[in-house]
């Protein structure tokens, strides 16, 4: 194994996450410490001991892998990669999008490393349910949208609000090709999607403890945004089953907008009248209901206008629809 020593306050999130998105950390710690009272000296410090250490890919993508593997896994990789998406960039090293993960359920805002803390998270069996205002509500497992829709690869790229980037290949399926499986009504006027409610599987969840943080994690588009080609739940990620740190078994990627809208381990979508409840972690005033990537509209602490490959040195110019205008800037029009 090939671990060295890294600074401890070189943490992966302070490389490649604006130093602005960290200046709530120290009431966040509170709030942690509050909870988790005197057991947190111990396992802060052997987090600490642990974060010295660099994890090898096969650590961390052992940590993450689901068991048992979804039956379907057979029948769905390899996907045929769609040729008309290309990246435009380098893609993003494996280890990187499987090691920096924003998933709140698990470490809270203040970690990337949910590959540290998902070992408790069972994704079999699971079911998506996808009901409101259609005509054959249903109850989908893995196995029937592999019987019943047809898998692709994708080259995206994914735009989070912190201005981290990343470009990789995701498994799946347009989400318009499930939704018109519950053949939705005229009245549908947004989609919500919920995901998995399991406070004993997620350590975040649990210590932040009921009334702090509205879990589960909720957020939704409008019903043109859902049926746009680009809209895509994803199973999986570099050619495999999804790993739990990335959404595993199922979760949406929505490319032209910021990573918030993509909700990982989804088990839910439903058609609410107004527009779906969102789990307002970074104040909801700070975006909308359909923000998009703008880099012209700055976050009221950092500028929008570039991105950091995961990774890499690499910064890029953020672009309108995170470069996707083609696809779905008519949407915004009129
Ligand atoms: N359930 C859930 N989904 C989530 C999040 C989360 O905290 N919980 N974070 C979102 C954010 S902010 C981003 S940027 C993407 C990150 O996806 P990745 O970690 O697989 O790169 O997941 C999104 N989906
Ligand atoms: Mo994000």
């Amino acid at each position: 194994m090939n671990h060295h020593i890294r600074k401890i306050w070189n943490v992966p999130e302070h490389e490649h996450t604006p130093v602005e998105v960290f200046q709530n950390r120290k009431l966040y710690r509170r709030e942690f410490l509050q909870r988790m009272g005197t057991g947190l000296g111990i396992a802060g410090f052997a987090g600490l001991l642990a974060s010295c250490e660099q994890a090898t890919k096969e650590e961390i993508e052992q940590a993450g892998a689901t068991t048992p593997l979804p039956q379907a896994s057979g029948s769905i990789y390899p996907a045929q990669r769609n040729p008309a998406f290309k990246y435009g960039r380098p893609e993003t090293d494996p280890i990187e999008a499987e090691k920096f993960t924003n998933f709140y359920e698990f470490t809270g805002p203040t970690s990337k490393q949910a590959w540290k803390y998902v070992e408790h998270f069972q994704t079999a069996p699971w079911s998506v349910t996808v009901e409101g205002e259609c005509a054959k509500p249903r109850t989908f497992d893995l196995d029937d949208l592999s019987k019943e829709l047809k898998f692709e690869e994708r080259a995206y790229r994914h735009r989070c609000v912190e201005t981290w980037a990343m470009c990789v290949p995701w498994t799946g399926f347009p989400l318009a090709s499930l939704l018109k499986l519950v053949e939705p009504k005229a009245s549908a006027k947004f989609v919500a999607f919920e995901t998995f409610n399991k406070p004993q599987q997620a350590p975040y969840m649990e210590s932040s403890g009921p009334g702090t943080w509205p879990w589960p994690y909720t957020e939704g588009l409008t019903m043109p945004e859902a049926m746009n080609d680009l809209a895509f739940i994803a199973t999986g990620l570099y050619g495999a089953p999804l790993l739990k740190q990335n959404g595993a078994p199922i979760r949406l990627v929505v490319p032209w907008k910021y990573g918030f809208k993509s909700g990982k381990s989804i088990v839910k979508s439903d058609s609410p009248k107004t527009s779906p409840r969102r789990l307002e972690y970074r104040q909801p005033e700070e975006y909308g209901f359909v923000a998009n990537v703008e880099p012209d509209v700055p976050h009221p602490r950092w500028s929008q206008r570039t991105e950091w490959m995961l990774g890499t040195e690499k910064r890029y110019d953020t672009k309108p629809f995170n470069g996707y205008g083609e696809y779905v800037a008519s949407l915004y029009t009129g």
